[in-house]
Formats: C-alpha cells, structure tokens, sequence
C-alpha cells in the first residue's frame, strides 16, 4: 500500500488545513517540509506543483494540488470517519463556510497583515477589510448559531478544519472576537484539539516569521 505524502510548510495555512483533515480522518501519510524560500521553484516539485505552491498530496503517482481539491480527494477516498455532513443542507452550509473563507475572508485579512506587521497600509482599503472581515464574522456567527461545530453539529467538519486555521488568527492582527462570542467559544474548542494542536507552528518559527515580515514590510530607504 502507498503512503500518502503531504508536501506542506509549518507555516502555511493551507497545508495546516490538510494535515489537520489527514490526522482528524486517522489516515497514514508522511510528512514533506519544503522551505518556502526556493524550495517551491525546484524543477522536481514545480514538475508536480506548477504553480509553486504548497500543499501538494500525493497519492503514488496521483498528485493534487489545490487543498480544497485535495480535502474532497480525501473525503472521497477515506469516507470511514466523514468530515462532510451526508444531509444536503448541512453539507452546503460546511461547503459555504469553506468558499467565504478562501474567497472572502482570506483576502480581507491581506491588508491587516500588512498593518500588523509594519508595512504602508491605506487606510481606505484598511477601512473595507475590516468591513469585510466584520461581515464574514457576523455571517459565520449566525451559521454556526448553538451547534458545537459547522454543518454537522456536534461533529467536526471540512467547514470547522478550512475556517478554523484562519479565524483564530484574527485577534493577532487587531480583529477581538468578543462580539463573536459563539466563535470564540468554536476557536477554544478547535485549538483544544489534538489536530490543532499537532500542527501548531513551533513558538520559534512563528516569531521568524514575525520578524521576517517586519523586514519585509520596511519602508524602503532612497
Ligand atoms: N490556492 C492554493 C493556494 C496555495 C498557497 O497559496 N500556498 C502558499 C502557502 S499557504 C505557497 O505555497 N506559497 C509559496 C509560493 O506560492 O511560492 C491552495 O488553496 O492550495
């Protein structure tokens, strides 16, 4: 039997959702760490990359990229311990949360990262970020309502593993959760996971990535 190979960095938020589905769905896979520095424009893994970019799975000789392709990959192929509801509306509403995220929230959160780590921020593009994620929060608040998780209720779902790597990084660049309190509560549960907890970058790694940034973000000298 072919082990499967995720092809991932600690820090990439992508890779962190399909690694966290592999440990959640008890599938065996090995890990790959590609340092994103140059590693993603090696001719080997461009050959099964093209666009450069992690998380790549691979299944023997079967690669897929895109996580939301890879997580419906695993779903289909590992149905044992399900992480989509099987009812129709459940399964939309889990679907739902996954898009609004990749399309809506993820990019709203690009010019709050901007701020929080130093770099020129317009303020009217800062202004509708924050509009935008304010949005997304009251959307995902009302979704989620009394339930324990996303879709399903009281089981764990693709909705909770793709929105909650995201979400919880929000008070980090300057977005509280107190008026969310129901996702708060949902961050608390998610983070208290052994998945979470297993994928969490090392404390070190997160503060070179802070001051890599930081130095990234300086305002260039003539
Ligand atoms: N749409 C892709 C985006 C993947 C992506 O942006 N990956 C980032 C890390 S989170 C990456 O590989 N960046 C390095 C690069 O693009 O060169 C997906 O959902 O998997």
């Amino acid at each position: 039997m072919t082990v499967l190979k995720l092809y991932h960095n600690p820090l990439s938020t992508n890779s962190r959702r399909v690694w966290i589905a592999l440990l959640e769905k008890e599938i065996e896979f090995e890990l790959v760490a590609l340092k994103l520095n140059g590693d993603q424009f090696q001719p080997n893994f461009l050959a099964i990359s093209p666009f450069h970019h992690v998380p790549v799975l691979a299944d023997g000789d079967f690669h897929v990229i895109e996580t939301l392709a890879i997580l419906d990959y695993l779903e289909a192929k590992y149905p044992a311990i399900a992480l989509m509801p099987e009812n129709a509306q459940e399964r939309t509403i889990a679907r739902m949360i996954q898009m609004v995220t990749v399309n809506e929230l993820t990019p709203a959160m690009s010019p709050l990262v901007r701020q929080t780590f130093g770099g020129e921020a317009d303020p009217e593009k800062l202004e509708k970020a924050q509009q935008q994620v304010a949005t997304v929060l009251r959307f995902f608040e009302g979704l989620l309502g009394d339930n324990s998780f996303f879709g399903k209720g009281d089981r764990i779902t693709l909705a909770d593993v793709v929105a909650g790597v995201s979400v919880p990084w929000l008070p980090e660049l300057g977005v509280s959760l107190d008026e969310y309190p129901k996702l708060q509560a949902w961050c608390d549960r998610l983070n208290a996971r052994d998945s979470w907890q297993k994928t969490q970058a090392s404390p070190e790694l997160v503060e070179a990535f802070k001051a890599q940034m930081k130095q990234l973000m300086k305002p260039q000298q003539s």
